[in-house]
């Protein structure tokens, strides 16, 4: 099994409100290094980009940030692609969403036919001009396609224009009503492929196969947006939309451990976990613990580098 780096993206500039730069603090503490080491893997601390809690940005209203979030995707884009070069998987604590930017801008760059395993309960297709409230957070994808209305600092630091085309994403687990009307349109027009948070929930294992058949032939990152959750069973979320849908945390846990042991998984990275919301739940931060180091332990051993 390949070495394994842990990075951390402590920012929440693109964010509605402090919380997410915190995560990756917290889950060291909490002992993510040792039970990542715990499954047998040899585990690096790849170290953490820049400390960036979120202020209002009324300079910028409607891409609030976002000199702060493109010097957060650089770093994770430089951190991960030193991981690779050293012939190692990647791990991504974040953070804002937007780090799944540094990661393929990363990835492509290894290899230009990677693909990425988007769960998230949003397809992330705002830009400054669809939403008025200039979270970043939920722009990623859109500037990965370099969707008209895209900011230009952020999609102009990425590697290549797009990023990523339509036939490198799947999305898994989206609440199509909570889409932006504008996000509806943009993946029907692009021809998307997606699977509702009902039928992650029903069937996690079924539906990463789909995901993963799907997906194209090259090294594969997986972004987990712990907003995907069912806010009840695991509240983690800087969102707080998933109460009573979406799959349990044993079920994403399913769905997890089935994408990283596909043979072709490179990244894992983590967004929109605030530990703020699991400070009234004892167990809620030690069961995903669990959960992201039982996914990373099964790992395909006999994948080639
Ligand atoms: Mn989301």
């Amino acid at each position: 099994m390949r070495d394994l780096v842990v990075i951390g993206a402590p920012t929440s500039a693109g964010s509605y409100a402090p919380g997410q730069e915190a995560a990756v603090r917290v889950l060291r503490e909490l002992g993510l290094l040792e039970r990542l080491r715990a499954t047998g893997r040899d585990v690096r601390d790849g170290g953490d980009g820049p400390l960036q809690v979120w202020s209002p940005d009324p300079g910028r209203p409607r891409a609030q940030n976002l000199p702060a979030v493109v010097e957060s995707v650089t770093a994770v884009t430089d951190r991960v692609a030193a991981a690779l070069r050293e012939g190692a998987d990647a791990l991504v604590v974040g953070g804002n969403c937007t780090i799944a930017l540094g990661v393929m801008n990363a990835l492509t760059a290894y290899h230009p036919g990677a693909g990425l395993l988007y769960v998230d309960r949003h397809f992330d297709l705002n830009t400054p001009r669809s939403t008025t409230d200039g979270a970043l957070d939920w722009m990623g994808t859109a500037h990965a396609l370099d969707l008209p209305d895209a900011a230009e600092q952020l999609v102009s630091a990425l590697a290549r224009r797009p990023l990523l085309r339509p036939e490198h994403l799947y999305h898994l687990g989206v609440e199509f009503a909570a889409a932006t009307d504008w996000e509806q349109e943009q993946a029907v027009r692009l021809g998307l492929r997606w699977a509702p948070h009902t039928a992650l929930a029903e069937d996690p294992a079924g539906q990463v196969a789909l995901a993963l058949a799907a997906l194209p032939p090259g090294p594969l990152a997986v972004h987990l947006d712990v907003d995907v959750l069912d806010f009840t069973d695991a509240p983690l979320a800087e969102s707080t939309g998933g109460r009573n849908s979406g799959p349990s945390l044993d079920s994403l846990g399913v769905a997890l451990a089935a994408a990283c042991a596909d043979p072709r998984f490179r990244v894992l990275s983590i967004g929109e976990l605030n530990p703020a919301r699991a400070a009234g739940c004892a167990d809620v931060m030690d069961r995903f613990l669990a959960t992201v180091a039982g996914a990373l332990a099964g790992a395909d051993r006999s994948a080639a580098a």
